[in-house]
């Protein structure tokens, strides 16, 4: 049922989509290990928690020990200085992925971001195939991730699925998010496809509901059986409500990273084509 996921790690345990994963999660696989470089604050009786910094290979491969498929949710999720992002998302994804291949894991589902293609213009509409146009130093640090992952498919035979995760949450929270909203249970649907799934070998999807404003064609994981069962557009009037109480930043407005490509932006938005 579950293709030999026995043990599944999920790495960043601790924050938003790891404490909301793991209330889904029990139940699909016959053991969760968690992982994060903190304590949960919710850490129930009975949940695995191994404690493990990304930026230790030591203690990465620690955690990978006897594990079939990872959900790395670890490192940073918000753009952030270089000394932040640096640690957590570029040596971090570097041991992990390492780590993985040196204990022999079969899968891991990584947690990409809509940052990776933010800079894309939101009259376009991309798919999982356009080359990377990161907005920030978190989205460049991604879309590193994502190429890591290609190394590790097919150099080493592990199995990657990465997830460009729009905005992940009960309810899309303005304007931009109907476009890219993800539900948790849309969210675990395609987790078990990246671990599950026979025909993965390195796949990108993107991480959003049914989303009728989306900017993004994501055809490739409805090929993979992707079905999302939460609608956008069911929340239509708060979130629009929300943008008209605050509206996008002109440069905000224009692409599909929003707010990650105004913060800093020194460009020429008529020449980002
Ligand atoms: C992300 O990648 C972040 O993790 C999340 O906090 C949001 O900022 C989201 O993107 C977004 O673009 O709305």
């Amino acid at each position: 049922m579950t293709a030999g996921m026995n043990r599944v790690l999920i790495t960043g345990a601790a924050g938003g989509i790891g404490k909301s994963l793991r209330r889904l999660l029990p139940g699909t696989y016959p053991e969760l290990r968690l992982s994060d470089r903190v304590v949960p604050n919710d850490l129930a009786a009975g949940e695995n928690f191994v404690r493990a910094d990304l930026g230790s290979l030591a203690e990465v491969e620690g955690i990978c020990a006897g594990v079939d498929g990872i959900i790395h949710l670890g490192g940073r999720s918000v753009e952030d200085s270089w000394e932040e992002i640096h640690p957590a998302n570029i040596v971090g994804t570097y041991n992990l992925f390492e780590a993985a291949r040196r204990q022999g894991v079969k899968r891991v589902v990584f947690a990409s971001t809509n940052h990776v293609v933010g800079f894309y213009r939101r009259t376009q509409r991309i798919d999982n195939e356009v080359q990377p146009r990161p907005d920030g130093r978190y989205g460049v640090s991604k879309a590193y991730g994502e190429a890591l992952g290609a190394l590790y498919a097919d150099k080493y035979g592990l199995r990657v699925m990465c997830v460009r995760i729009g905005n992940y949450g009960d309810k899309p929270l303005d304007k931009r998010r109907l476009s890219m909203w993800l539900s948790p249970r849309d969210f675990v649907q395609l987790v078990r496809i990246g671990l599950e799934h026979p025909a993965i070998h390195y796949d990108i999807v993107y991480g959003s509901s049914d989303c009728e404003r989306a900017w993004w064609d994501n055809g490739h994981a409805e090929r993979l059986g992707y079905r999302p069962q939460d609608k956008a557009e069911d929340h239509r009037d708060e979130a629009l409500a929300e943008t008209a109480r605050n509206p996008e930043g002109p440069v905000s407005a224009l692409f599909i990273g929003g707010a990650f490509c105004e913060m800093e932006f020194a460009g020429d938005p008529e020449r980002i084509r």
